[in-house]
């Protein structure tokens, strides 16, 4: 049993290294370098997150490796894209097309890269938005994005990077609310559903916080 249980774990490790291999090699001809080079980031960054928080981090990798694949394509062609597919565009969307990398790279991740697991497809799906009540891998993909080391440092981005190992819906709500103070500054149109994200988990860990002060009365 050990020996059969240590063979499809080799087994496993193989078939994801080579799934990476052959995803990174096409997403290097569909992305440009920068972005290349954060979503090598956003996956390595997803995977140890995932080893903190009790995920596989082979399923953390793919999500991190697939998030932005439909980023580098033209806001007209993702427009395009999304009628021929038939995906829906909602106002936001339609404001701000790049938005709809997300959901269109959800969709290519499926149909160009034969990704079945729901819970990677939604982690894309979800990562630029966020929803409210996420799993931790979607959880982890979404703040991966954020806090990968390519990035530019963004106020307060020691505590959210802390957090990120420490927190997942403390990391959640600084995040949202510092993106929200920047869409409110830009003037940007603010998708319904990063709204009610913001909201979930404000009141989330509102609610964490009380049920903790009240433990510590109680002793
Ligand atoms: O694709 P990335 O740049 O790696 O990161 P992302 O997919 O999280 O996209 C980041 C941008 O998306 C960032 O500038 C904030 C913006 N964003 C997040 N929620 C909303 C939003 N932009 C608009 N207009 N509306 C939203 O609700
Ligand atoms: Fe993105
Ligand atoms: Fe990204």
């Amino acid at each position: 049993l050990l020996a059969s249980s240590a063979a499809s774990d080799v087994y496993k490790r193989q078939i994801y290294m080579s799934t990476f291999q052959k995803i990174s090699k096409d997403l290097k001809n569909r992305l440009d370098k920068k972005r290349y080079t954060h979503t090598l980031s956003v996956a390595d960054t997803a995977a140890c997150m995932a080893m903190r928080f009790d995920e596989d981090p082979y399923r953390a990798y793919l999500a991190g490796l697939l998030h932005d694949n439909a980023k580098c394509i033209e806001d007209k062609k993702k427009l395009a894209l999304c009628g021929k597919y038939k995906l829906e565009i909602n106002t936001a969307e339609q404001k701000n097309p790049d938005l709809l990398h997300a959901k269109l790279g959800s969709f290519l991740a499926k149909e160009r890269y034969q990704v079945e697991d729901p819970e990677i497809l939604s982690s894309i799906l979800y990562h630029t938005t966020g929803k409210p009540a996420m799993t931790t891998l979607e959880q982890i993909i979404y703040i991966a994005d954020y806090i990968e080391i390519n990035r530019k440092k963004l106020p307060g981005m020691e505590v959210t990077r802390k957090l990120a190992f420490t927190d997942l819906d403390a990391c959640m709500l600084h995040i949202l609310e510092s993106t929200l103070a920047f869409l409110e500054k830009k003037g940007a149109a603010i998708d319904q559903i990063t709204m009610e994200t913001y909201t979930y988990y404000k009141e989330r860990v509102q609610h964490d916080n009380e049920a903790q002060k009240g433990d510590t009365h109680d002793e």
